[in-house]
């Protein structure tokens, strides 16, 4: 068989110095590496908020298959007065699905890749371990040190500097508000997938789509904004150095890579698009002209791709943010309440002995009217613990009946939840549509959200466009399409490439 070249090897040019054979031997190896590398077994950690999952990637006869080899449960624990990440039960959690790949895989795993939600951050003791158990953005710290940098810089000024809609769980309040919580404001800090990214290869980066969200980021250098650091106080000296992603970080090191074996002898660690969201788009296998993508997990995300940004008072009014996207374009979208809800009664229900399945809820709200449309995005809303509570204090506000939190009546809150959350929808497109001057044809849904058929087709009802089920896991193809399209690293991915490898690893039969 002929050797295929599958992308600029410039190797052949150290070696081809009055050798001209070596170097062609050397190009043909190369070229069958690269071959090889395509199709090598590769992990992709996709961190949620309700779980985080390692995925495994093998190819049989040319043909890719993604498993899920393991689920950790996830969620904010309270400590004292504050919301934290089990970052220690993480980390084991993380290790035990290591494990379980490198027994599934023991021909070897050519690549680690992370992502995660974004905004939460690690800071660093000096010998490089974790100083303190992460903030979750939930924890309600933020409200203050928002306003205070709100009286520094006003949010339009700094939306139109940044391209992030200045909410209060972003990366730069947390930052401002450390100090108040006792944590070292000059300590570095990784965000959290480029934490666990650092833990397997011991470089700290800032993945620029990831970065893009702390508000820190100017939208014209795509670079930390220095001048915003210093307004705001905050030491530029403690952030990572930003880079693109699709980086290759390094061969995976330490006692973790030790102990798990052979099978990560050969192992790069990839920066993927560490925000789970832009990792979800880079994902989806079509362009998206004139289609609406909608990521629908504990958060709901509500856009589209534009090539410009668009930071007009409108769009801030709209709660429209520019984050980056994995190559190129920014992703244009309103941050939207999720299945946050459901899940936060669901735990209520539970600790009451009303044990319900998301399945058997769906099934039975699809034969219930709502109480009423709520505003999901009501502050009350995004806090935890009491949520049949709070959604009632929300149907108190609009002057209608409470539900009656007792059995039977879940299905009628998970009614009023999944009606409210898309006519949220419908009217989050309505204000996309007058923004961009254009219409969309159609919602691509992706995330955990599209198994739930009621949402999906209450969502097509309240948007009038049809909607197109795609991938569960999309941040999860997201991540092997960009860990594949990176090869050695030896030029940057592109949005082809991207899309080239989604739509291999894609289920094709699901996109109907
Ligand atoms: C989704 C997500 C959103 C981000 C929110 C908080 O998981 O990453 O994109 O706005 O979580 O980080």
């Amino acid at each position: 068989m002929a050797p295929r070249e599958l992308g600029d090897l410039c190797f052949s040019c150290a070696f081809a110095d009055g050798a001209e054979n070596d170097a062609l031997v050397l190009r043909w190896r190369v070229t069958e590496i690269d071959l090889l590398m395509g199709q090598a077994a590769r992990v992709a950690i996709d961190l949620g908020a309700e779980s985080c999952r390692v995925s495994l990637l093998r190819w049989t006869n040319d043909e890719p298959s993604v498993e899920l080899i393991h689920r950790i449960p996830n969620g904010p624990v309270h400590r004292g007065s504050t919301l934290r990440w089990p970052l220690d039960a993480i980390l084991a959690g993380l290790e035990d699905g290591l494990r379980k790949a490198a027994q599934t895989a023991p021909e070897g795993i050519a690549s680690i890749g992370v992502d995660s939600w974004s905004v939460d951050y690690v800071r660093l003791a000096a010998d490089g371990s974790p100083l303190c158990e992460p903030f979750c953005y939930r924890d309600e710290r933020t409200v203050a040190s928002k306003e205070a940098a709100d009286t520094l810089i006003p949010p339009l000024e700094l939306y139109q500097r940044t391209g992030a809609l200045p909410l209060r769980i972003n990366t730069v309040y947390q930052l401002l508000a450390d100090p108040g919580a006792g944590v070292d404001a000059h300590a570095s800090w990784a965000m959290f997938p480029e934490y666990v990214l650092y833990w397997l290869s011991g470089r700290r980066v800032a993945e620029y789509t990831n970065a893009t969200h702390t508000g820190l980021v100017n939208l014209k250098t795509r670079a930390w904004d220095a001048e915003l650091f210093r307004l705001l106080g905050l030491d530029a000296e403690a952030a990572p150095p930003l880079v693109p992603a699709g980086t290759v970080l390094g061969p995976m090191r330490g006692s973790l890579q030790r102990s798990l074996g052979g099978a990560f002898h050969e192992t790069q660690i990839i920066a993927p698009a560490c925000h789970d969201t832009a990792s979800a788009i880079a994902g989806i296998p079509e362009p998206l002209d004139a289609t609406a993508y909608l990521s629908s997990g504990t958060w709901s995300l509500v856009g589209t791709p534009v090539t410009a940004p668009v930071t007009t008072r409108e769009a801030l009014d709209a709660r429209y943010t520019n984050l980056g996207a994995a190559t190129g374009d920014l992703c244009f979208h309103t941050l939207v309440n999720g299945m946050w809800l459901i899940k936060q009664c669901m735990e209520a229900w539970a600790a009451q002995g009303r044990s319900w399945t998301i399945e058997s809820l769906v099934e039975r709200a699809a034969d219930c009217k709502a109480a009423a449309v709520i505003d999901v995005d009501a502050e009350p809303l995004m806090l935890d613990s009491d949520m049949p509570a709070r959604i009632n204090a929300e149907l108190a506000r609009l002057g209608c009946e409470p539900i009656p939190d007792a059995a039977d009546n879940e299905p009628v809150f998970a009614r009023t939840i999944f009606e409210s959350l898309a006519a949220r929808y419908g009217s989050a497109l309505a204000s996309l549509e007058r923004m961009l001057g254009r219409k969309l044809e159609r919602i691509h849904m992706l995330g955990g959200g599209n198994r739930n058929k009621l949402l999906v087709e209450l969502t097509s009802q309240r948007s009038g466009l049809p909607v197109e089920v795609g991938e569960t896991e999309s941040s999860t193809i997201g991540s092997f399409a960009v860990q594949l399209a990176a090869g050695g690293g030896a030029s940057p991915v592109t949005a082809g490439n991207v899309r080239q490898w989604a739509a291999r690893l894609c289920r094709r039969e699901k996109l109907a």
